[in-house]
């Protein structure tokens, strides 16, 4: 144990009168909750960028958060008291996974195989850390947007040799996530987008991505890792226009490029902002598609219009998505990953706790909120009836093969159809949910 947390406590459930600030008030691992317990319903993960990486420095000042790990003459040895204090917090809060890429967990050497060697010998501290504390890997990814090898991209990069260096980053990166048992594998398109339409060869470029999809996922099962593979959508940031805009988006890509049955979905809450949607519906659309995977929890600041990374604190939101995961049948190998990160004032090493408490018992009480609305069932009932007509013989007629548009006219002339407009009752809806809020 290192002394970064000073004598703080591992984190307890004290139940909603607690004012103790480092307590969970809803968040009780072990409570049931339609069949399972909180721990294995919402699956935490801390990730190592915002917590462990970030210190506070922006664009317009330089570090406010004392991390002893950055700025030190020897990296190595910095990244292993990095690592002691990343599984001093997992074990604090509780939580059962963590999330990392590469560049997160070890220096970049002066070659790509000394980065390698550098992130394997983390990874050895991750083995026996993770044996001893239980605490799992839900993804690991590839940092191939920092290095300005990437600023063009990774493997849409107009030079092959960047695609080159990516499959070699990504195969490594992929080696780590199985050796450590990651449920997972994240690719979030760091680059892959345009910056101007007028330099770009769009079809190259989407070609190029759909390739490299494909070598991601043929050498998953060349390696047996039976963890899914991740695309995380996001519209834009860093670039003017990124590729995996959205779920949609995403899907379309997906079936293009013939991996709609071995790729899913990592949606980040602030991402679907930024795209025009809500949280909610970016999962609604990945159930229907079949291809929801895991979130990335957060929130954005809604006036300020960028991915402001913020930790969740809006239980009606985390409701509604959680409601829809449920309903969609729950994670499987997916998880909870807070790809959050504390505000450049916030500088004990304590506000690290208090954002992620926040976080856990914010999706622990949407978790109550979500279970109770499906448990009652008035809103999916409300569902069913409003497209009930579709149960009756002739209107699932319409659906079939032998169907036409002349047969459909013909049948509206003979009965006479014509339909009534029913109320939507969408304020009736709004409210419903707002009782279990
Ligand atoms: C960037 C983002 C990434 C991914 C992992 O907005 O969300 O941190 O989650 O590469
Ligand atoms: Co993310």
């Amino acid at each position: 144990m290192s002394d970064f947390f000073g004598n703080i406590e591992p984190i307890k459930f004290e139940g909603p009168d607690s004012t103790n600030p480092l307590a969970y008030r809803y968040y009780d691992a072990n409570r049931v909750v339609m069949g399972k317990t909180m721990q294995e319903h919402l699956r935490f993960a801390v990730c190592y960028w915002h917590t462990f990486c970030w210190d506070g420095a922006d664009p317009f000042g330089q570090s406010t958060m004392v991390r002893p790990w950055i700025g030190q003459s020897d990296e190595m040895a910095a990244a292993r008291l990095k690592a002691e204090v990343a599984f001093d917090m997992f074990s604090l809060l509780g939580v059962p996974y963590f999330a990392f890429h590469d560049r997160d967990i070890a220096p970049e050497g002066a070659t790509l195989a000394e980065s390698n060697r550098n992130v394997q010998a983390i990874v050895d501290v991750f083995e026996q850390k993770i044996e001893e504390t239980g605490v799992g890997l839900l993804w690991g990814t590839a940092n191939i947007f920092t290095n300005k090898r990437f600023m063009a991209g990774a493997s849409t990069n107009p030079d092959p040799d960047v695609f080159a260096y990516s499959a070699a980053q990504v195969k490594n990166a992929l080696d780590a996530t199985h050796r450590l048992n990651g449920q997972n594998y994240v690719l979030w398109g760091g680059r892959e987008g345009y910056e101007t339409l007028l330099n770009t060869d769009t079809k190259r470029e989407l070609d190029h991505m759909g390739r490299f999809l494909n070598l991601v996922v043929e050498y998953k099962h060349k390696i047996g890792f039976d963890g899914t593979i991740l695309i995380e959508p996001k519209p834009q940031e860093p670039t003017k226009h990124q590729y995996d805009f959205d779920v949609a988006t995403v899907y379309g890509f997906l079936k293009k490029y013939g991996l709609e049955n071995e790729v899913k979905v990592n949606i980040e809450v602030g991402h679907a902002v930024l795209a025009g949607h809500s949280f909610e519906h970016e999962i609604e659309m990945a159930n229907t598609l079949g291809i929801f995977g895991s979130i990335d929890a957060n929130r954005n600041d809604y006036q300020s219009g960028w991915d402001t990374d913020q930790f969740p604190n809006n239980v009606p939101e985390m409701t509604l998505a959680l409601y829809y995961i449920l309903q969609g049948g729950g994670f499987t190998t997916g998880g909870l990953n807070f790809d959050s990160k504390l505000r450049r004032q916030s500088i004990d090493p304590a506000d690290l706790l208090y954002g992620h408490i926040g976080g856990m018992d914010t999706c622990a009480k949407a978790l109550l909120c979500a279970a109770n609305m499906i448990e009652e069932g008035s809103l999916k009932s409300l569902v069913e009836d409003r497209y009930a007509g579709w149960n009756t013989e002739a209107a699932q007629a319409m659906l079939s093969k032998e169907s036409s548009l002349d047969k459909i006219a013909e049948r509206v002339e003979r009965e006479g159809i014509n339909p009534q407009p029913k109320s939507g009752r969408q304020e009736y809806c709004e409210n419903l949910v707002n009782r279990f809020i």
